[in-house]
């Protein structure tokens, strides 16, 4: 058990669809902190680096034109096994295979249009919460 950070996108379909709110209700229910929050327009060029991973998948195109096509929440998570406990909140890739109760169960259309990003690593969890955010933007607990 350590405490980590994840990064969550609440991607274009979910702010299109007026589901912000309701996302991270159950995001902040399920014990998530919200260490930094902001609303941005990705450029075709910013989903390219941030998903660069992906740059040779046949689905790379349309998935950065997506991200780039309207505004996407950007969201700094931070919790006891923030990774895990995220990806199981979301539910799987493919809204038709998610557990029901699951965020993308409950509201995606397909795998390219599925409501929310979470990191998938640790590592990835912290390198890709810094590709959006400086560190004084993290901001802590209050207490
Ligand atoms: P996840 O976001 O669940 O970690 P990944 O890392 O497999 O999923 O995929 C990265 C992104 O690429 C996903 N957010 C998803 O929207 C998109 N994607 C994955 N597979 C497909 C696919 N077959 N067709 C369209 N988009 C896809």
């Amino acid at each position: 058990m350590a405490v980590e950070r994840t990064l969550a996108i609440l991607k274009p379909d979910c702010v299109h669809k007026n589901l912000v709110g309701e996302v991270i209700r159950r995001i902040q229910d399920a014990g998530f902190s919200i260490r930094a929050l902001r609303m941005v327009r990705l450029s075709k060029a910013e989903a390219e680096g941030f998903y660069a991973v992906h740059k040779e998948q046949p689905f790379f195109g349309d998935l950065t034109d997506f991200m780039s096509s309207g505004p996407c929440v950007l969201i700094v998570l931070e919790k006891q096994d923030a990774v895990s406990d995220f990806r199981l909140l979301i539910g799987a890739t493919d809204p038709s295979q998610a557990d029901a109760g699951t965020i993308r169960h409950d509201f995606a259309e397909s795998k390219g249009q599925n409501i929310v990003h979470g990191s998938d690593s640790s590592k990835n969890g912290l390198s890709e919460s810094n590709y959006f955010f400086a560190d004084l933007e993290m901001v802590g607990n209050a207490d």
